[in-house]
This record gives C-alpha cells, sequence and structure tokens, in this order.
C-alpha cells in the first residue's frame, strides 16, 4: 500500500498530509493537532468542524488537541498539578501547548506504515509561568489504525505532576443512535452536577448535555455507530481515565467555529490522564500515552 507524506498550508496553519492508500490523515504541526482521519470513502472517523479555523495561535475546533500539562480548568485539578503553574496570568483552558508551534523532527514510512514524530521545544523551560523542563512528543503510526503516543519526559531536577488529553472529536452518524460500550461499573464525575459522583450503568447513550470524567476504565472503549454500520475501537495504555463530551444545543451555540446542529454529528472521546490518574514525573522519568484508533465493522468477527 503507498504512502505518501506532503507539507500543504491551510490558511495560516502548516498541514502535514499522510496518504496511505486511500487512507488520509492531516496533521497541523501547531499543536501537532490532528485535524482529520478518514478511511477510503468512507464517513470520516474524526471530526472536522465545517467552521473549522486555521489561525496561528488559535486551537482547530474538532480533531485531537493536545491538552497538557492539565486538563481543563487548573483549579478543578489535583494541588500538585496545579502548583506546578506560577505565571501571572489565568491559566489557560487545556494546558499551555495546543496552540503553539510545534516541529517536526520525523517523518518516515516503514513498508505500508506512515509514521511521524513532532515535538514541542517550548515545554524545555519555556512555557510561560510553567518552569519544567519536559520533552513533550507526539508519535504518529498509520497503519491500519492511527496510533497516537504522547511523551513526557522529566529533563528536569525535580518532580512534576501533570494531567493531560488527547482531546478526540469523533465524527458520528448521529448523536441519538451511538452508545459508547466498555464503561459499565465504571465511576464518573458528572461536571454538568456539581461534579457529583456516579457510576456508570450499562452503555452510555446520549439524551443531553454530556461532560463526564470516567476512571478506572478497562483499555478498550468502543463507540458503536449503527447509522454508520460501523464501531471505532479505541484501545489505550497508560490510561485508566477518559472524558465523555457532548455539547448539546445550548453550550453548541456558545462554542466558537462550532455549527450550531454540529453536535448531532460529534462525539468527544478523550484518552486522558486526570484526577486520580495524573502522572508524577519523577526527574529522568517518561510517561507514555497510547491509543490506538481502529475502525471496524458493525457485528464483531464471530472467529
Ligand atoms: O473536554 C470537555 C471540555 O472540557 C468541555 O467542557 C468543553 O469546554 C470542551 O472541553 C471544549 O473546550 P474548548 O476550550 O476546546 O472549547
Amino acid at each position: 500500500m503507498p504512502v505518501d507524506i506532503q507539507r500543504i498550508e491551510m490558511d495560516q496553519l502548516a498541514v502535514w498530509r499522510v496518504r496511505r492508500g486511500e487512507d488520509e490523515l492531516l496533521i497541523a504541526e501547531q499543536g501537532a493537532q490532528i485535524l482529520s482521519y478518514r478511511q477510503g470513502d468512507a464517513p470520516p472517523i474524526i471530526w472536522l468542524s465545517e467552521e473549522a479555523a486555521f489561525h496561528q495561535g488559535q486551537s482547530v475546533r474538532g480533531g485531537v488537541p493536545i491538552c497538557w500539562p492539565w486538563f481543563g480548568d487548573l483549579a478543578r485539578n489535583p494541588q500538585a498539578v496545579q502548583a506546578s503553574y506560577h505565571g501571572e496570568q489565568p491559566a489557560p483552558f487545556h494546558g499551555l501547548v495546543r496552540a503553539l508551534p510545534w516541529q517536526l523532527r520525523e517523518q518516515r514510512s516503514e513498508d505500508d506504515v506512515a509514521i511521524l514524530e513532532l515535538h514541542c521545544p517550548q515545554a524545555i523551560g519555556e512555557l510561560p509561568g510553567w518552569p519544567h523542563q519536559v520533552e513533550l512528543t507526539l508519535h504518529v503510526r498509520l497503519a491500519d489504525d492511527l496510533q497516537l503516543t504522547l511523551s513526557s519526559r522529566n529533563n528536569g531536577s525535580v518532580a512534576v505532576s501533570i494531567s493531560q488529553a488527547l482531546h478526540t472529536y469523533f465524527a458520528i452518524s448521529d448523536i441519538h443512535q451511538v452508545r459508547v460500550e466498555g464503561l459499565a461499573g465504571c465511576p464518573y464525575i458528572d461536571t454538568l452536577h456539581n461534579w457529583e459522583e456516579h457510576q456508570q450503568q450499562g452503555d452510555l447513550q446520549f439524551g443531553s448535555e454530556t461532560d463526564r470524567i470516567y476512571q478506572n476504565l478497562p483499555s478498550v472503549l468502543t463507540l458503536v455507530d449503527p447509522g454508520w454500520n460501523r464501531r471505532i475501537q479505541l484501545t489505550t495504555r497508560s490510561s485508566t481515565s477518559a472524558v465523555l463530551w457532548n455539547p448539546w444545543i445550548d453550550k453548541a451555540r456558545r462554542l466558537s467555529s462550532f455549527a450550531d446542529d454540529a453536535w448531532q454529528r460529534m462525539l468527544c472521546i478523550e484518552t486522558a490522564n486526570v484526577t486520580e490518574d495524573v502522572v508524577v514525573l519523577e526527574p529522568g522519568q517518561c510517561h507514555t500515552l497510547n491509543t490506538s484508533i481502529r475502525p471496524l465493522g458493525l457485528q464483531p468477527k464471530t472467529t
């Protein structure tokens, strides 16, 4: 299967277009943000907003923004993560790196697999208010699945605590039809209702705004989409937490670069290390957060 990797421009952003046979992946150098992923002429796997803007210094709506060195509202993070930031400015939502210039360090093809590696030079002592020396790298592997590996190596002399997420926007046929398997029995925090703790009963289906932090997760979650006759299998390593988010009608109207009806066509399943699953990087230690996104047919193989 032929592999082709080209650098293109999308408005103000430099983007790498990776083609593997009929499959295509777009990844912006800014934020090392996956923008889109499709296999052949099937519906896209990763969702990109129809109203996305490709501007320097602004995270693109959709794809896989990288939330690091904290997820969400810093004030809602464990104290050790909060203590890592000494900025004079209010802490930005979803950390410091998702709209920074990253650099492509490597691109190659091995047989019929495309491999790219990007790193964030500023994470090594140059992030405003975050005086740590961490080598931050995203490794991308496009084969029959899409594998993302976010590595954080502490090159400093003191330990640092981080929370993080691969904030993946999945494209779906219809939010009313999909369900997520693998969450049954897991505890979750409902951030829309006073961060109360609950336990998931059965598969997760959607009927209103949903913004939940799941914990003690198994390594495999499955997004089942009958409308597009497919399942997306999400397999993770070194993560036992995930954020499930759909803005629904009212919040959709308040989001930037987000069509009023787009809530019906997307679902975020965010592979994370948050709350009790945060990461402590001792000096010299490296943590790798890995996820594999694999589209499958609707019915599991009987063999
Ligand atoms: O991950 C879910 C979430 O924290 C939601 O609450 C919503 O704010 C979403 O992230 C998008 O955040 P953003 O800053 O990208 O608009």
